[in-house]
């Protein structure tokens, strides 16, 4: 079992620029979300059970990627409010006794509006130049101008470099061309990102979660990527900039300058498709780097060519969700590290579409099932707005226009000129392309927080800047909180049974039954505290359990239900005594989930 610390025990709540209400005078109809709105919320996070909110990036900025382009690291946006309103959703958070982590992005900056970037593209010798990653293009042998290395961005297929006219050099770009990428090598970017940290440190913020972090050290020398993608001309950066080894000697300097001197939380959001083996490292204790990785492995279970493409893989088998969440639960352990244990934010879709079922009928009690699966895995719990309320996907009928991620919008328009090329086959309407998207697109996550059942869900008297999903009279915070028997009153429920039986924090993950196709089953065991948790959950339209009880009968997974306590259920109908933990074999509702104390 790991050793005991607040913050894996604490519960996060994230909020992204679409839940910050815009519900004041000044800013009733800006149609985004502000700080002041916020700040009405914050006994709503204590009323759920939640101990840390992170607030997703409400820095100046243009906002070409929802703030993640930063512009002043120091300010807050005009958009969502001053630096006062921000002072008074600390202070309120604190009053609580939550606390408060800021997203840090420093991978990249604004390009036009940052004076760093200002300063850095103004001329090759200004002492900024080195700030950030500027290189001489390549010629081809018939002369023509190329960009330094084979790289392509994050987001789309095109180059990674943008080129600059008026200083004839190219910068490099892992995200959009509006976030060229910083230069770590350089010690003063470093000092001065430290310096940053430390102001925000002394403005009382707990903690940082740490945009793309381990994509700051690049390889040396910036070589050409392998060749993946054989049909195209850019190819993924991959390796070349994620996880080397220098990252870590940056990240050892930033424990040592700031995280350890004020004894503040690090949590590492860190993409890639390597072994865990890679990952481990940066929240391992004695490492002195960080606290927590986010890593990004589960999300790939419904895409084609795995990764986190956009394309989407109707015939995803559960068995290979499992797998990849299995893996990490048992071997960040078995390494000594620590996992944010997340399955929803705002780059992902929404869960209950995803995994289970959105249909009406199903959808309550999928919610609840997926509540049974996220607080019970190991790793510092990381809800997403609306997570706690059942949201879920945009509506299959919504056209194309709805879709505003950038990442969406270059990806409808890169693949429009594909077809386009590719004449013939084409379909004008891009059918598939656009349920694609209802099931991968970022958007999905972010349509505005369903507060009540009033015009756009409560959340502005405006236009909002992203349509409301259709169903918010249905689905809202009011509804669910006046109903004991809701999605919101489960998740509250499952919040303290995390508190209360800690084999949920502490206790090792075992998986059980591993290649069974409808069921997901696992134990958590605290030897310590002699607890031992089973948990099965019904992933599956189907009941399991009646006809064929031999094929996944609980001795198979050697647990012994006899005076085994069921603690939580999403039955409909309620269990008879006999099933209360006697028997060999379990009759499962669809999408039902159970949750029996052992010992
Ligand atoms: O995301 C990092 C990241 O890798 C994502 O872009 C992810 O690969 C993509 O969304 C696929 O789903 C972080 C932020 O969370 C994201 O919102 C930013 O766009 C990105 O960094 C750039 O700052």
């Amino acid at each position: 079992t790991a050793s005991k610390a607040w913050w894996k025990e604490a519960a996060v709540y994230q909020t992204h620029a679409s839940f910050l209400q815009a519900s004041f005078c000044d800013h009733a109809d800006s149609g985004h979300g502000t700080l002041r709105g916020m700040l009405s919320r914050i006994p709503y996070f204590k009323q759920l059970g939640i101990d840390i909110i992170w607030l997703s990036p409400i820095y100046r900025s243009p906002q070409a990627d929802m703030g993640y382009d930063i512009s002043d690291y120091r300010a807050v946006d005009p958009r969502y409010g001053t630096m006062q309103d921000w002072e008074n959703v600390r202070d309120a958070i604190h009053e609580q006794g939550m606390k408060l982590v800021m997203d840090l992005v420093v991978n990249h900056t604004s390009d036009q509006q940052h004076e760093w970037f200002k300063e850095s593209r103004s001329s090759r010798t200004n002492p900024k130049r080195d700030w950030y990653i500027w290189r001489p293009p390549r010629y081809s042998a018939a002369g023509e101008r190329l960009p330094p290395n084979n790289w392509s961005p994050t987001f789309g297929s095109k180059s990674a470099w943008e080129w600059d006219e008026a200083t004839q050099e190219y910068y490099l770009h892992l995200f959009l061309k509006e976030q060229p990428d910083l230069n770590w090598e350089n010690p003063e970017v470093r000092k001065e990102i430290w310096a940053m940290m430390h102001w925000w440190l002394e403005k009382g913020v707990d903690g940082f979660r740490m945009d793309v972090i381990n994509f700051i050290a690049k390889s040396p020398g910036l070589p050409d990527a392998p060749k993946v993608f054989p049909d195209k001309e850019y190819q993924p950066f991959g390796r070349l900039s994620i996880n080397r080894p220098e990252v870590h000697h940056y990240l050892k300097e930033m424990h040592r300058e700031v995280l350890q001197v004020a004894l503040t939380s690090g949590v590492g959001e860190t993409p890639g498709d390597g072994p865990v083996f890679e990952y481990a490292p940066y929240s391992i204790p004695s490492n002195k780097e960080l606290q927590m990785v986010f890593h990004f492995h589960h999300q790939s279970f419904d895409r084609k060519g795995g990764g986190l493409g956009r394309t989407w893989n109707p015939d995803w088998k559960l068995v290979d969700f499992k797998s990849l969440l299995n893996n990490w639960q048992v071997k960040m352990e078995e390494a000594g590290g620590w996992n944010s244990n997340y399955i929803e934010n705002h780059d992902q879709p929404r869960i209950v579409s995803r995994l289970t079922s959105d249909h009406p009928l199903d959808r309550a009690k999928c919610a609840k099932l997926i509540s049974m699966l996220h607080t019970t895995l190991t790793g510092t719990l990381f809800i997403f707005q609306g997570e706690e309320i059942g949201m879920v996907n945009l509506p299959r009928e919504w056209g194309e226009e709805e879709y505003k991620d950038v990442e969406t919008v270059q990806h409808i328009a890169e693949e429009r000129e594909n077809r386009q090329r590719t004449a013939g086959e084409e379909d004008p309407n891009m059918i598939d392309l656009l349920e694609g998207m209802r099931m991968t697109a970022r958007d999905n996550g972010r349509t505005p927080m369903q507060w009540d059942a009033t015009e756009n869900a409560g959340f502005s008297k405006g236009t909002p800047w992203m349509r409301v999903h259709d169903d918010y009279q249905e689905w809202n915070v009011a509804k669910q909180m006046a109903d004991g028997s809701s999605v919101w009153a489960f998740w509250k429920k499952m919040l303290s049974l995390r508190k209360e039986y800690q084999a949920l924090i502490y206790g090792t993950f075992h998986p059980l039954d591993e290649s069974n196709e409808n069921i997901y089953v696992y134990t958590r065991h605290d030897p310590c505290l002699s607890q031992t948790l089973l948990i099965v959950l019904n992933l599956a339209r189907g009941p399991q359990g009646r006809g064929e009880p031999t094929s996944w009968d609980s001795k198979k997974w050697n647990v012994d239900l006899r005076g085994a306590r069921l603690l939580m259920t999403n039955r409909d109908v309620a269990l008879g005594a006999q099933d209360q933990g006697n028997g060999d074999v379990m009759e499962l509702e669809p999408w039902e989930g159970r949750i029996y104390l052992l010992s």
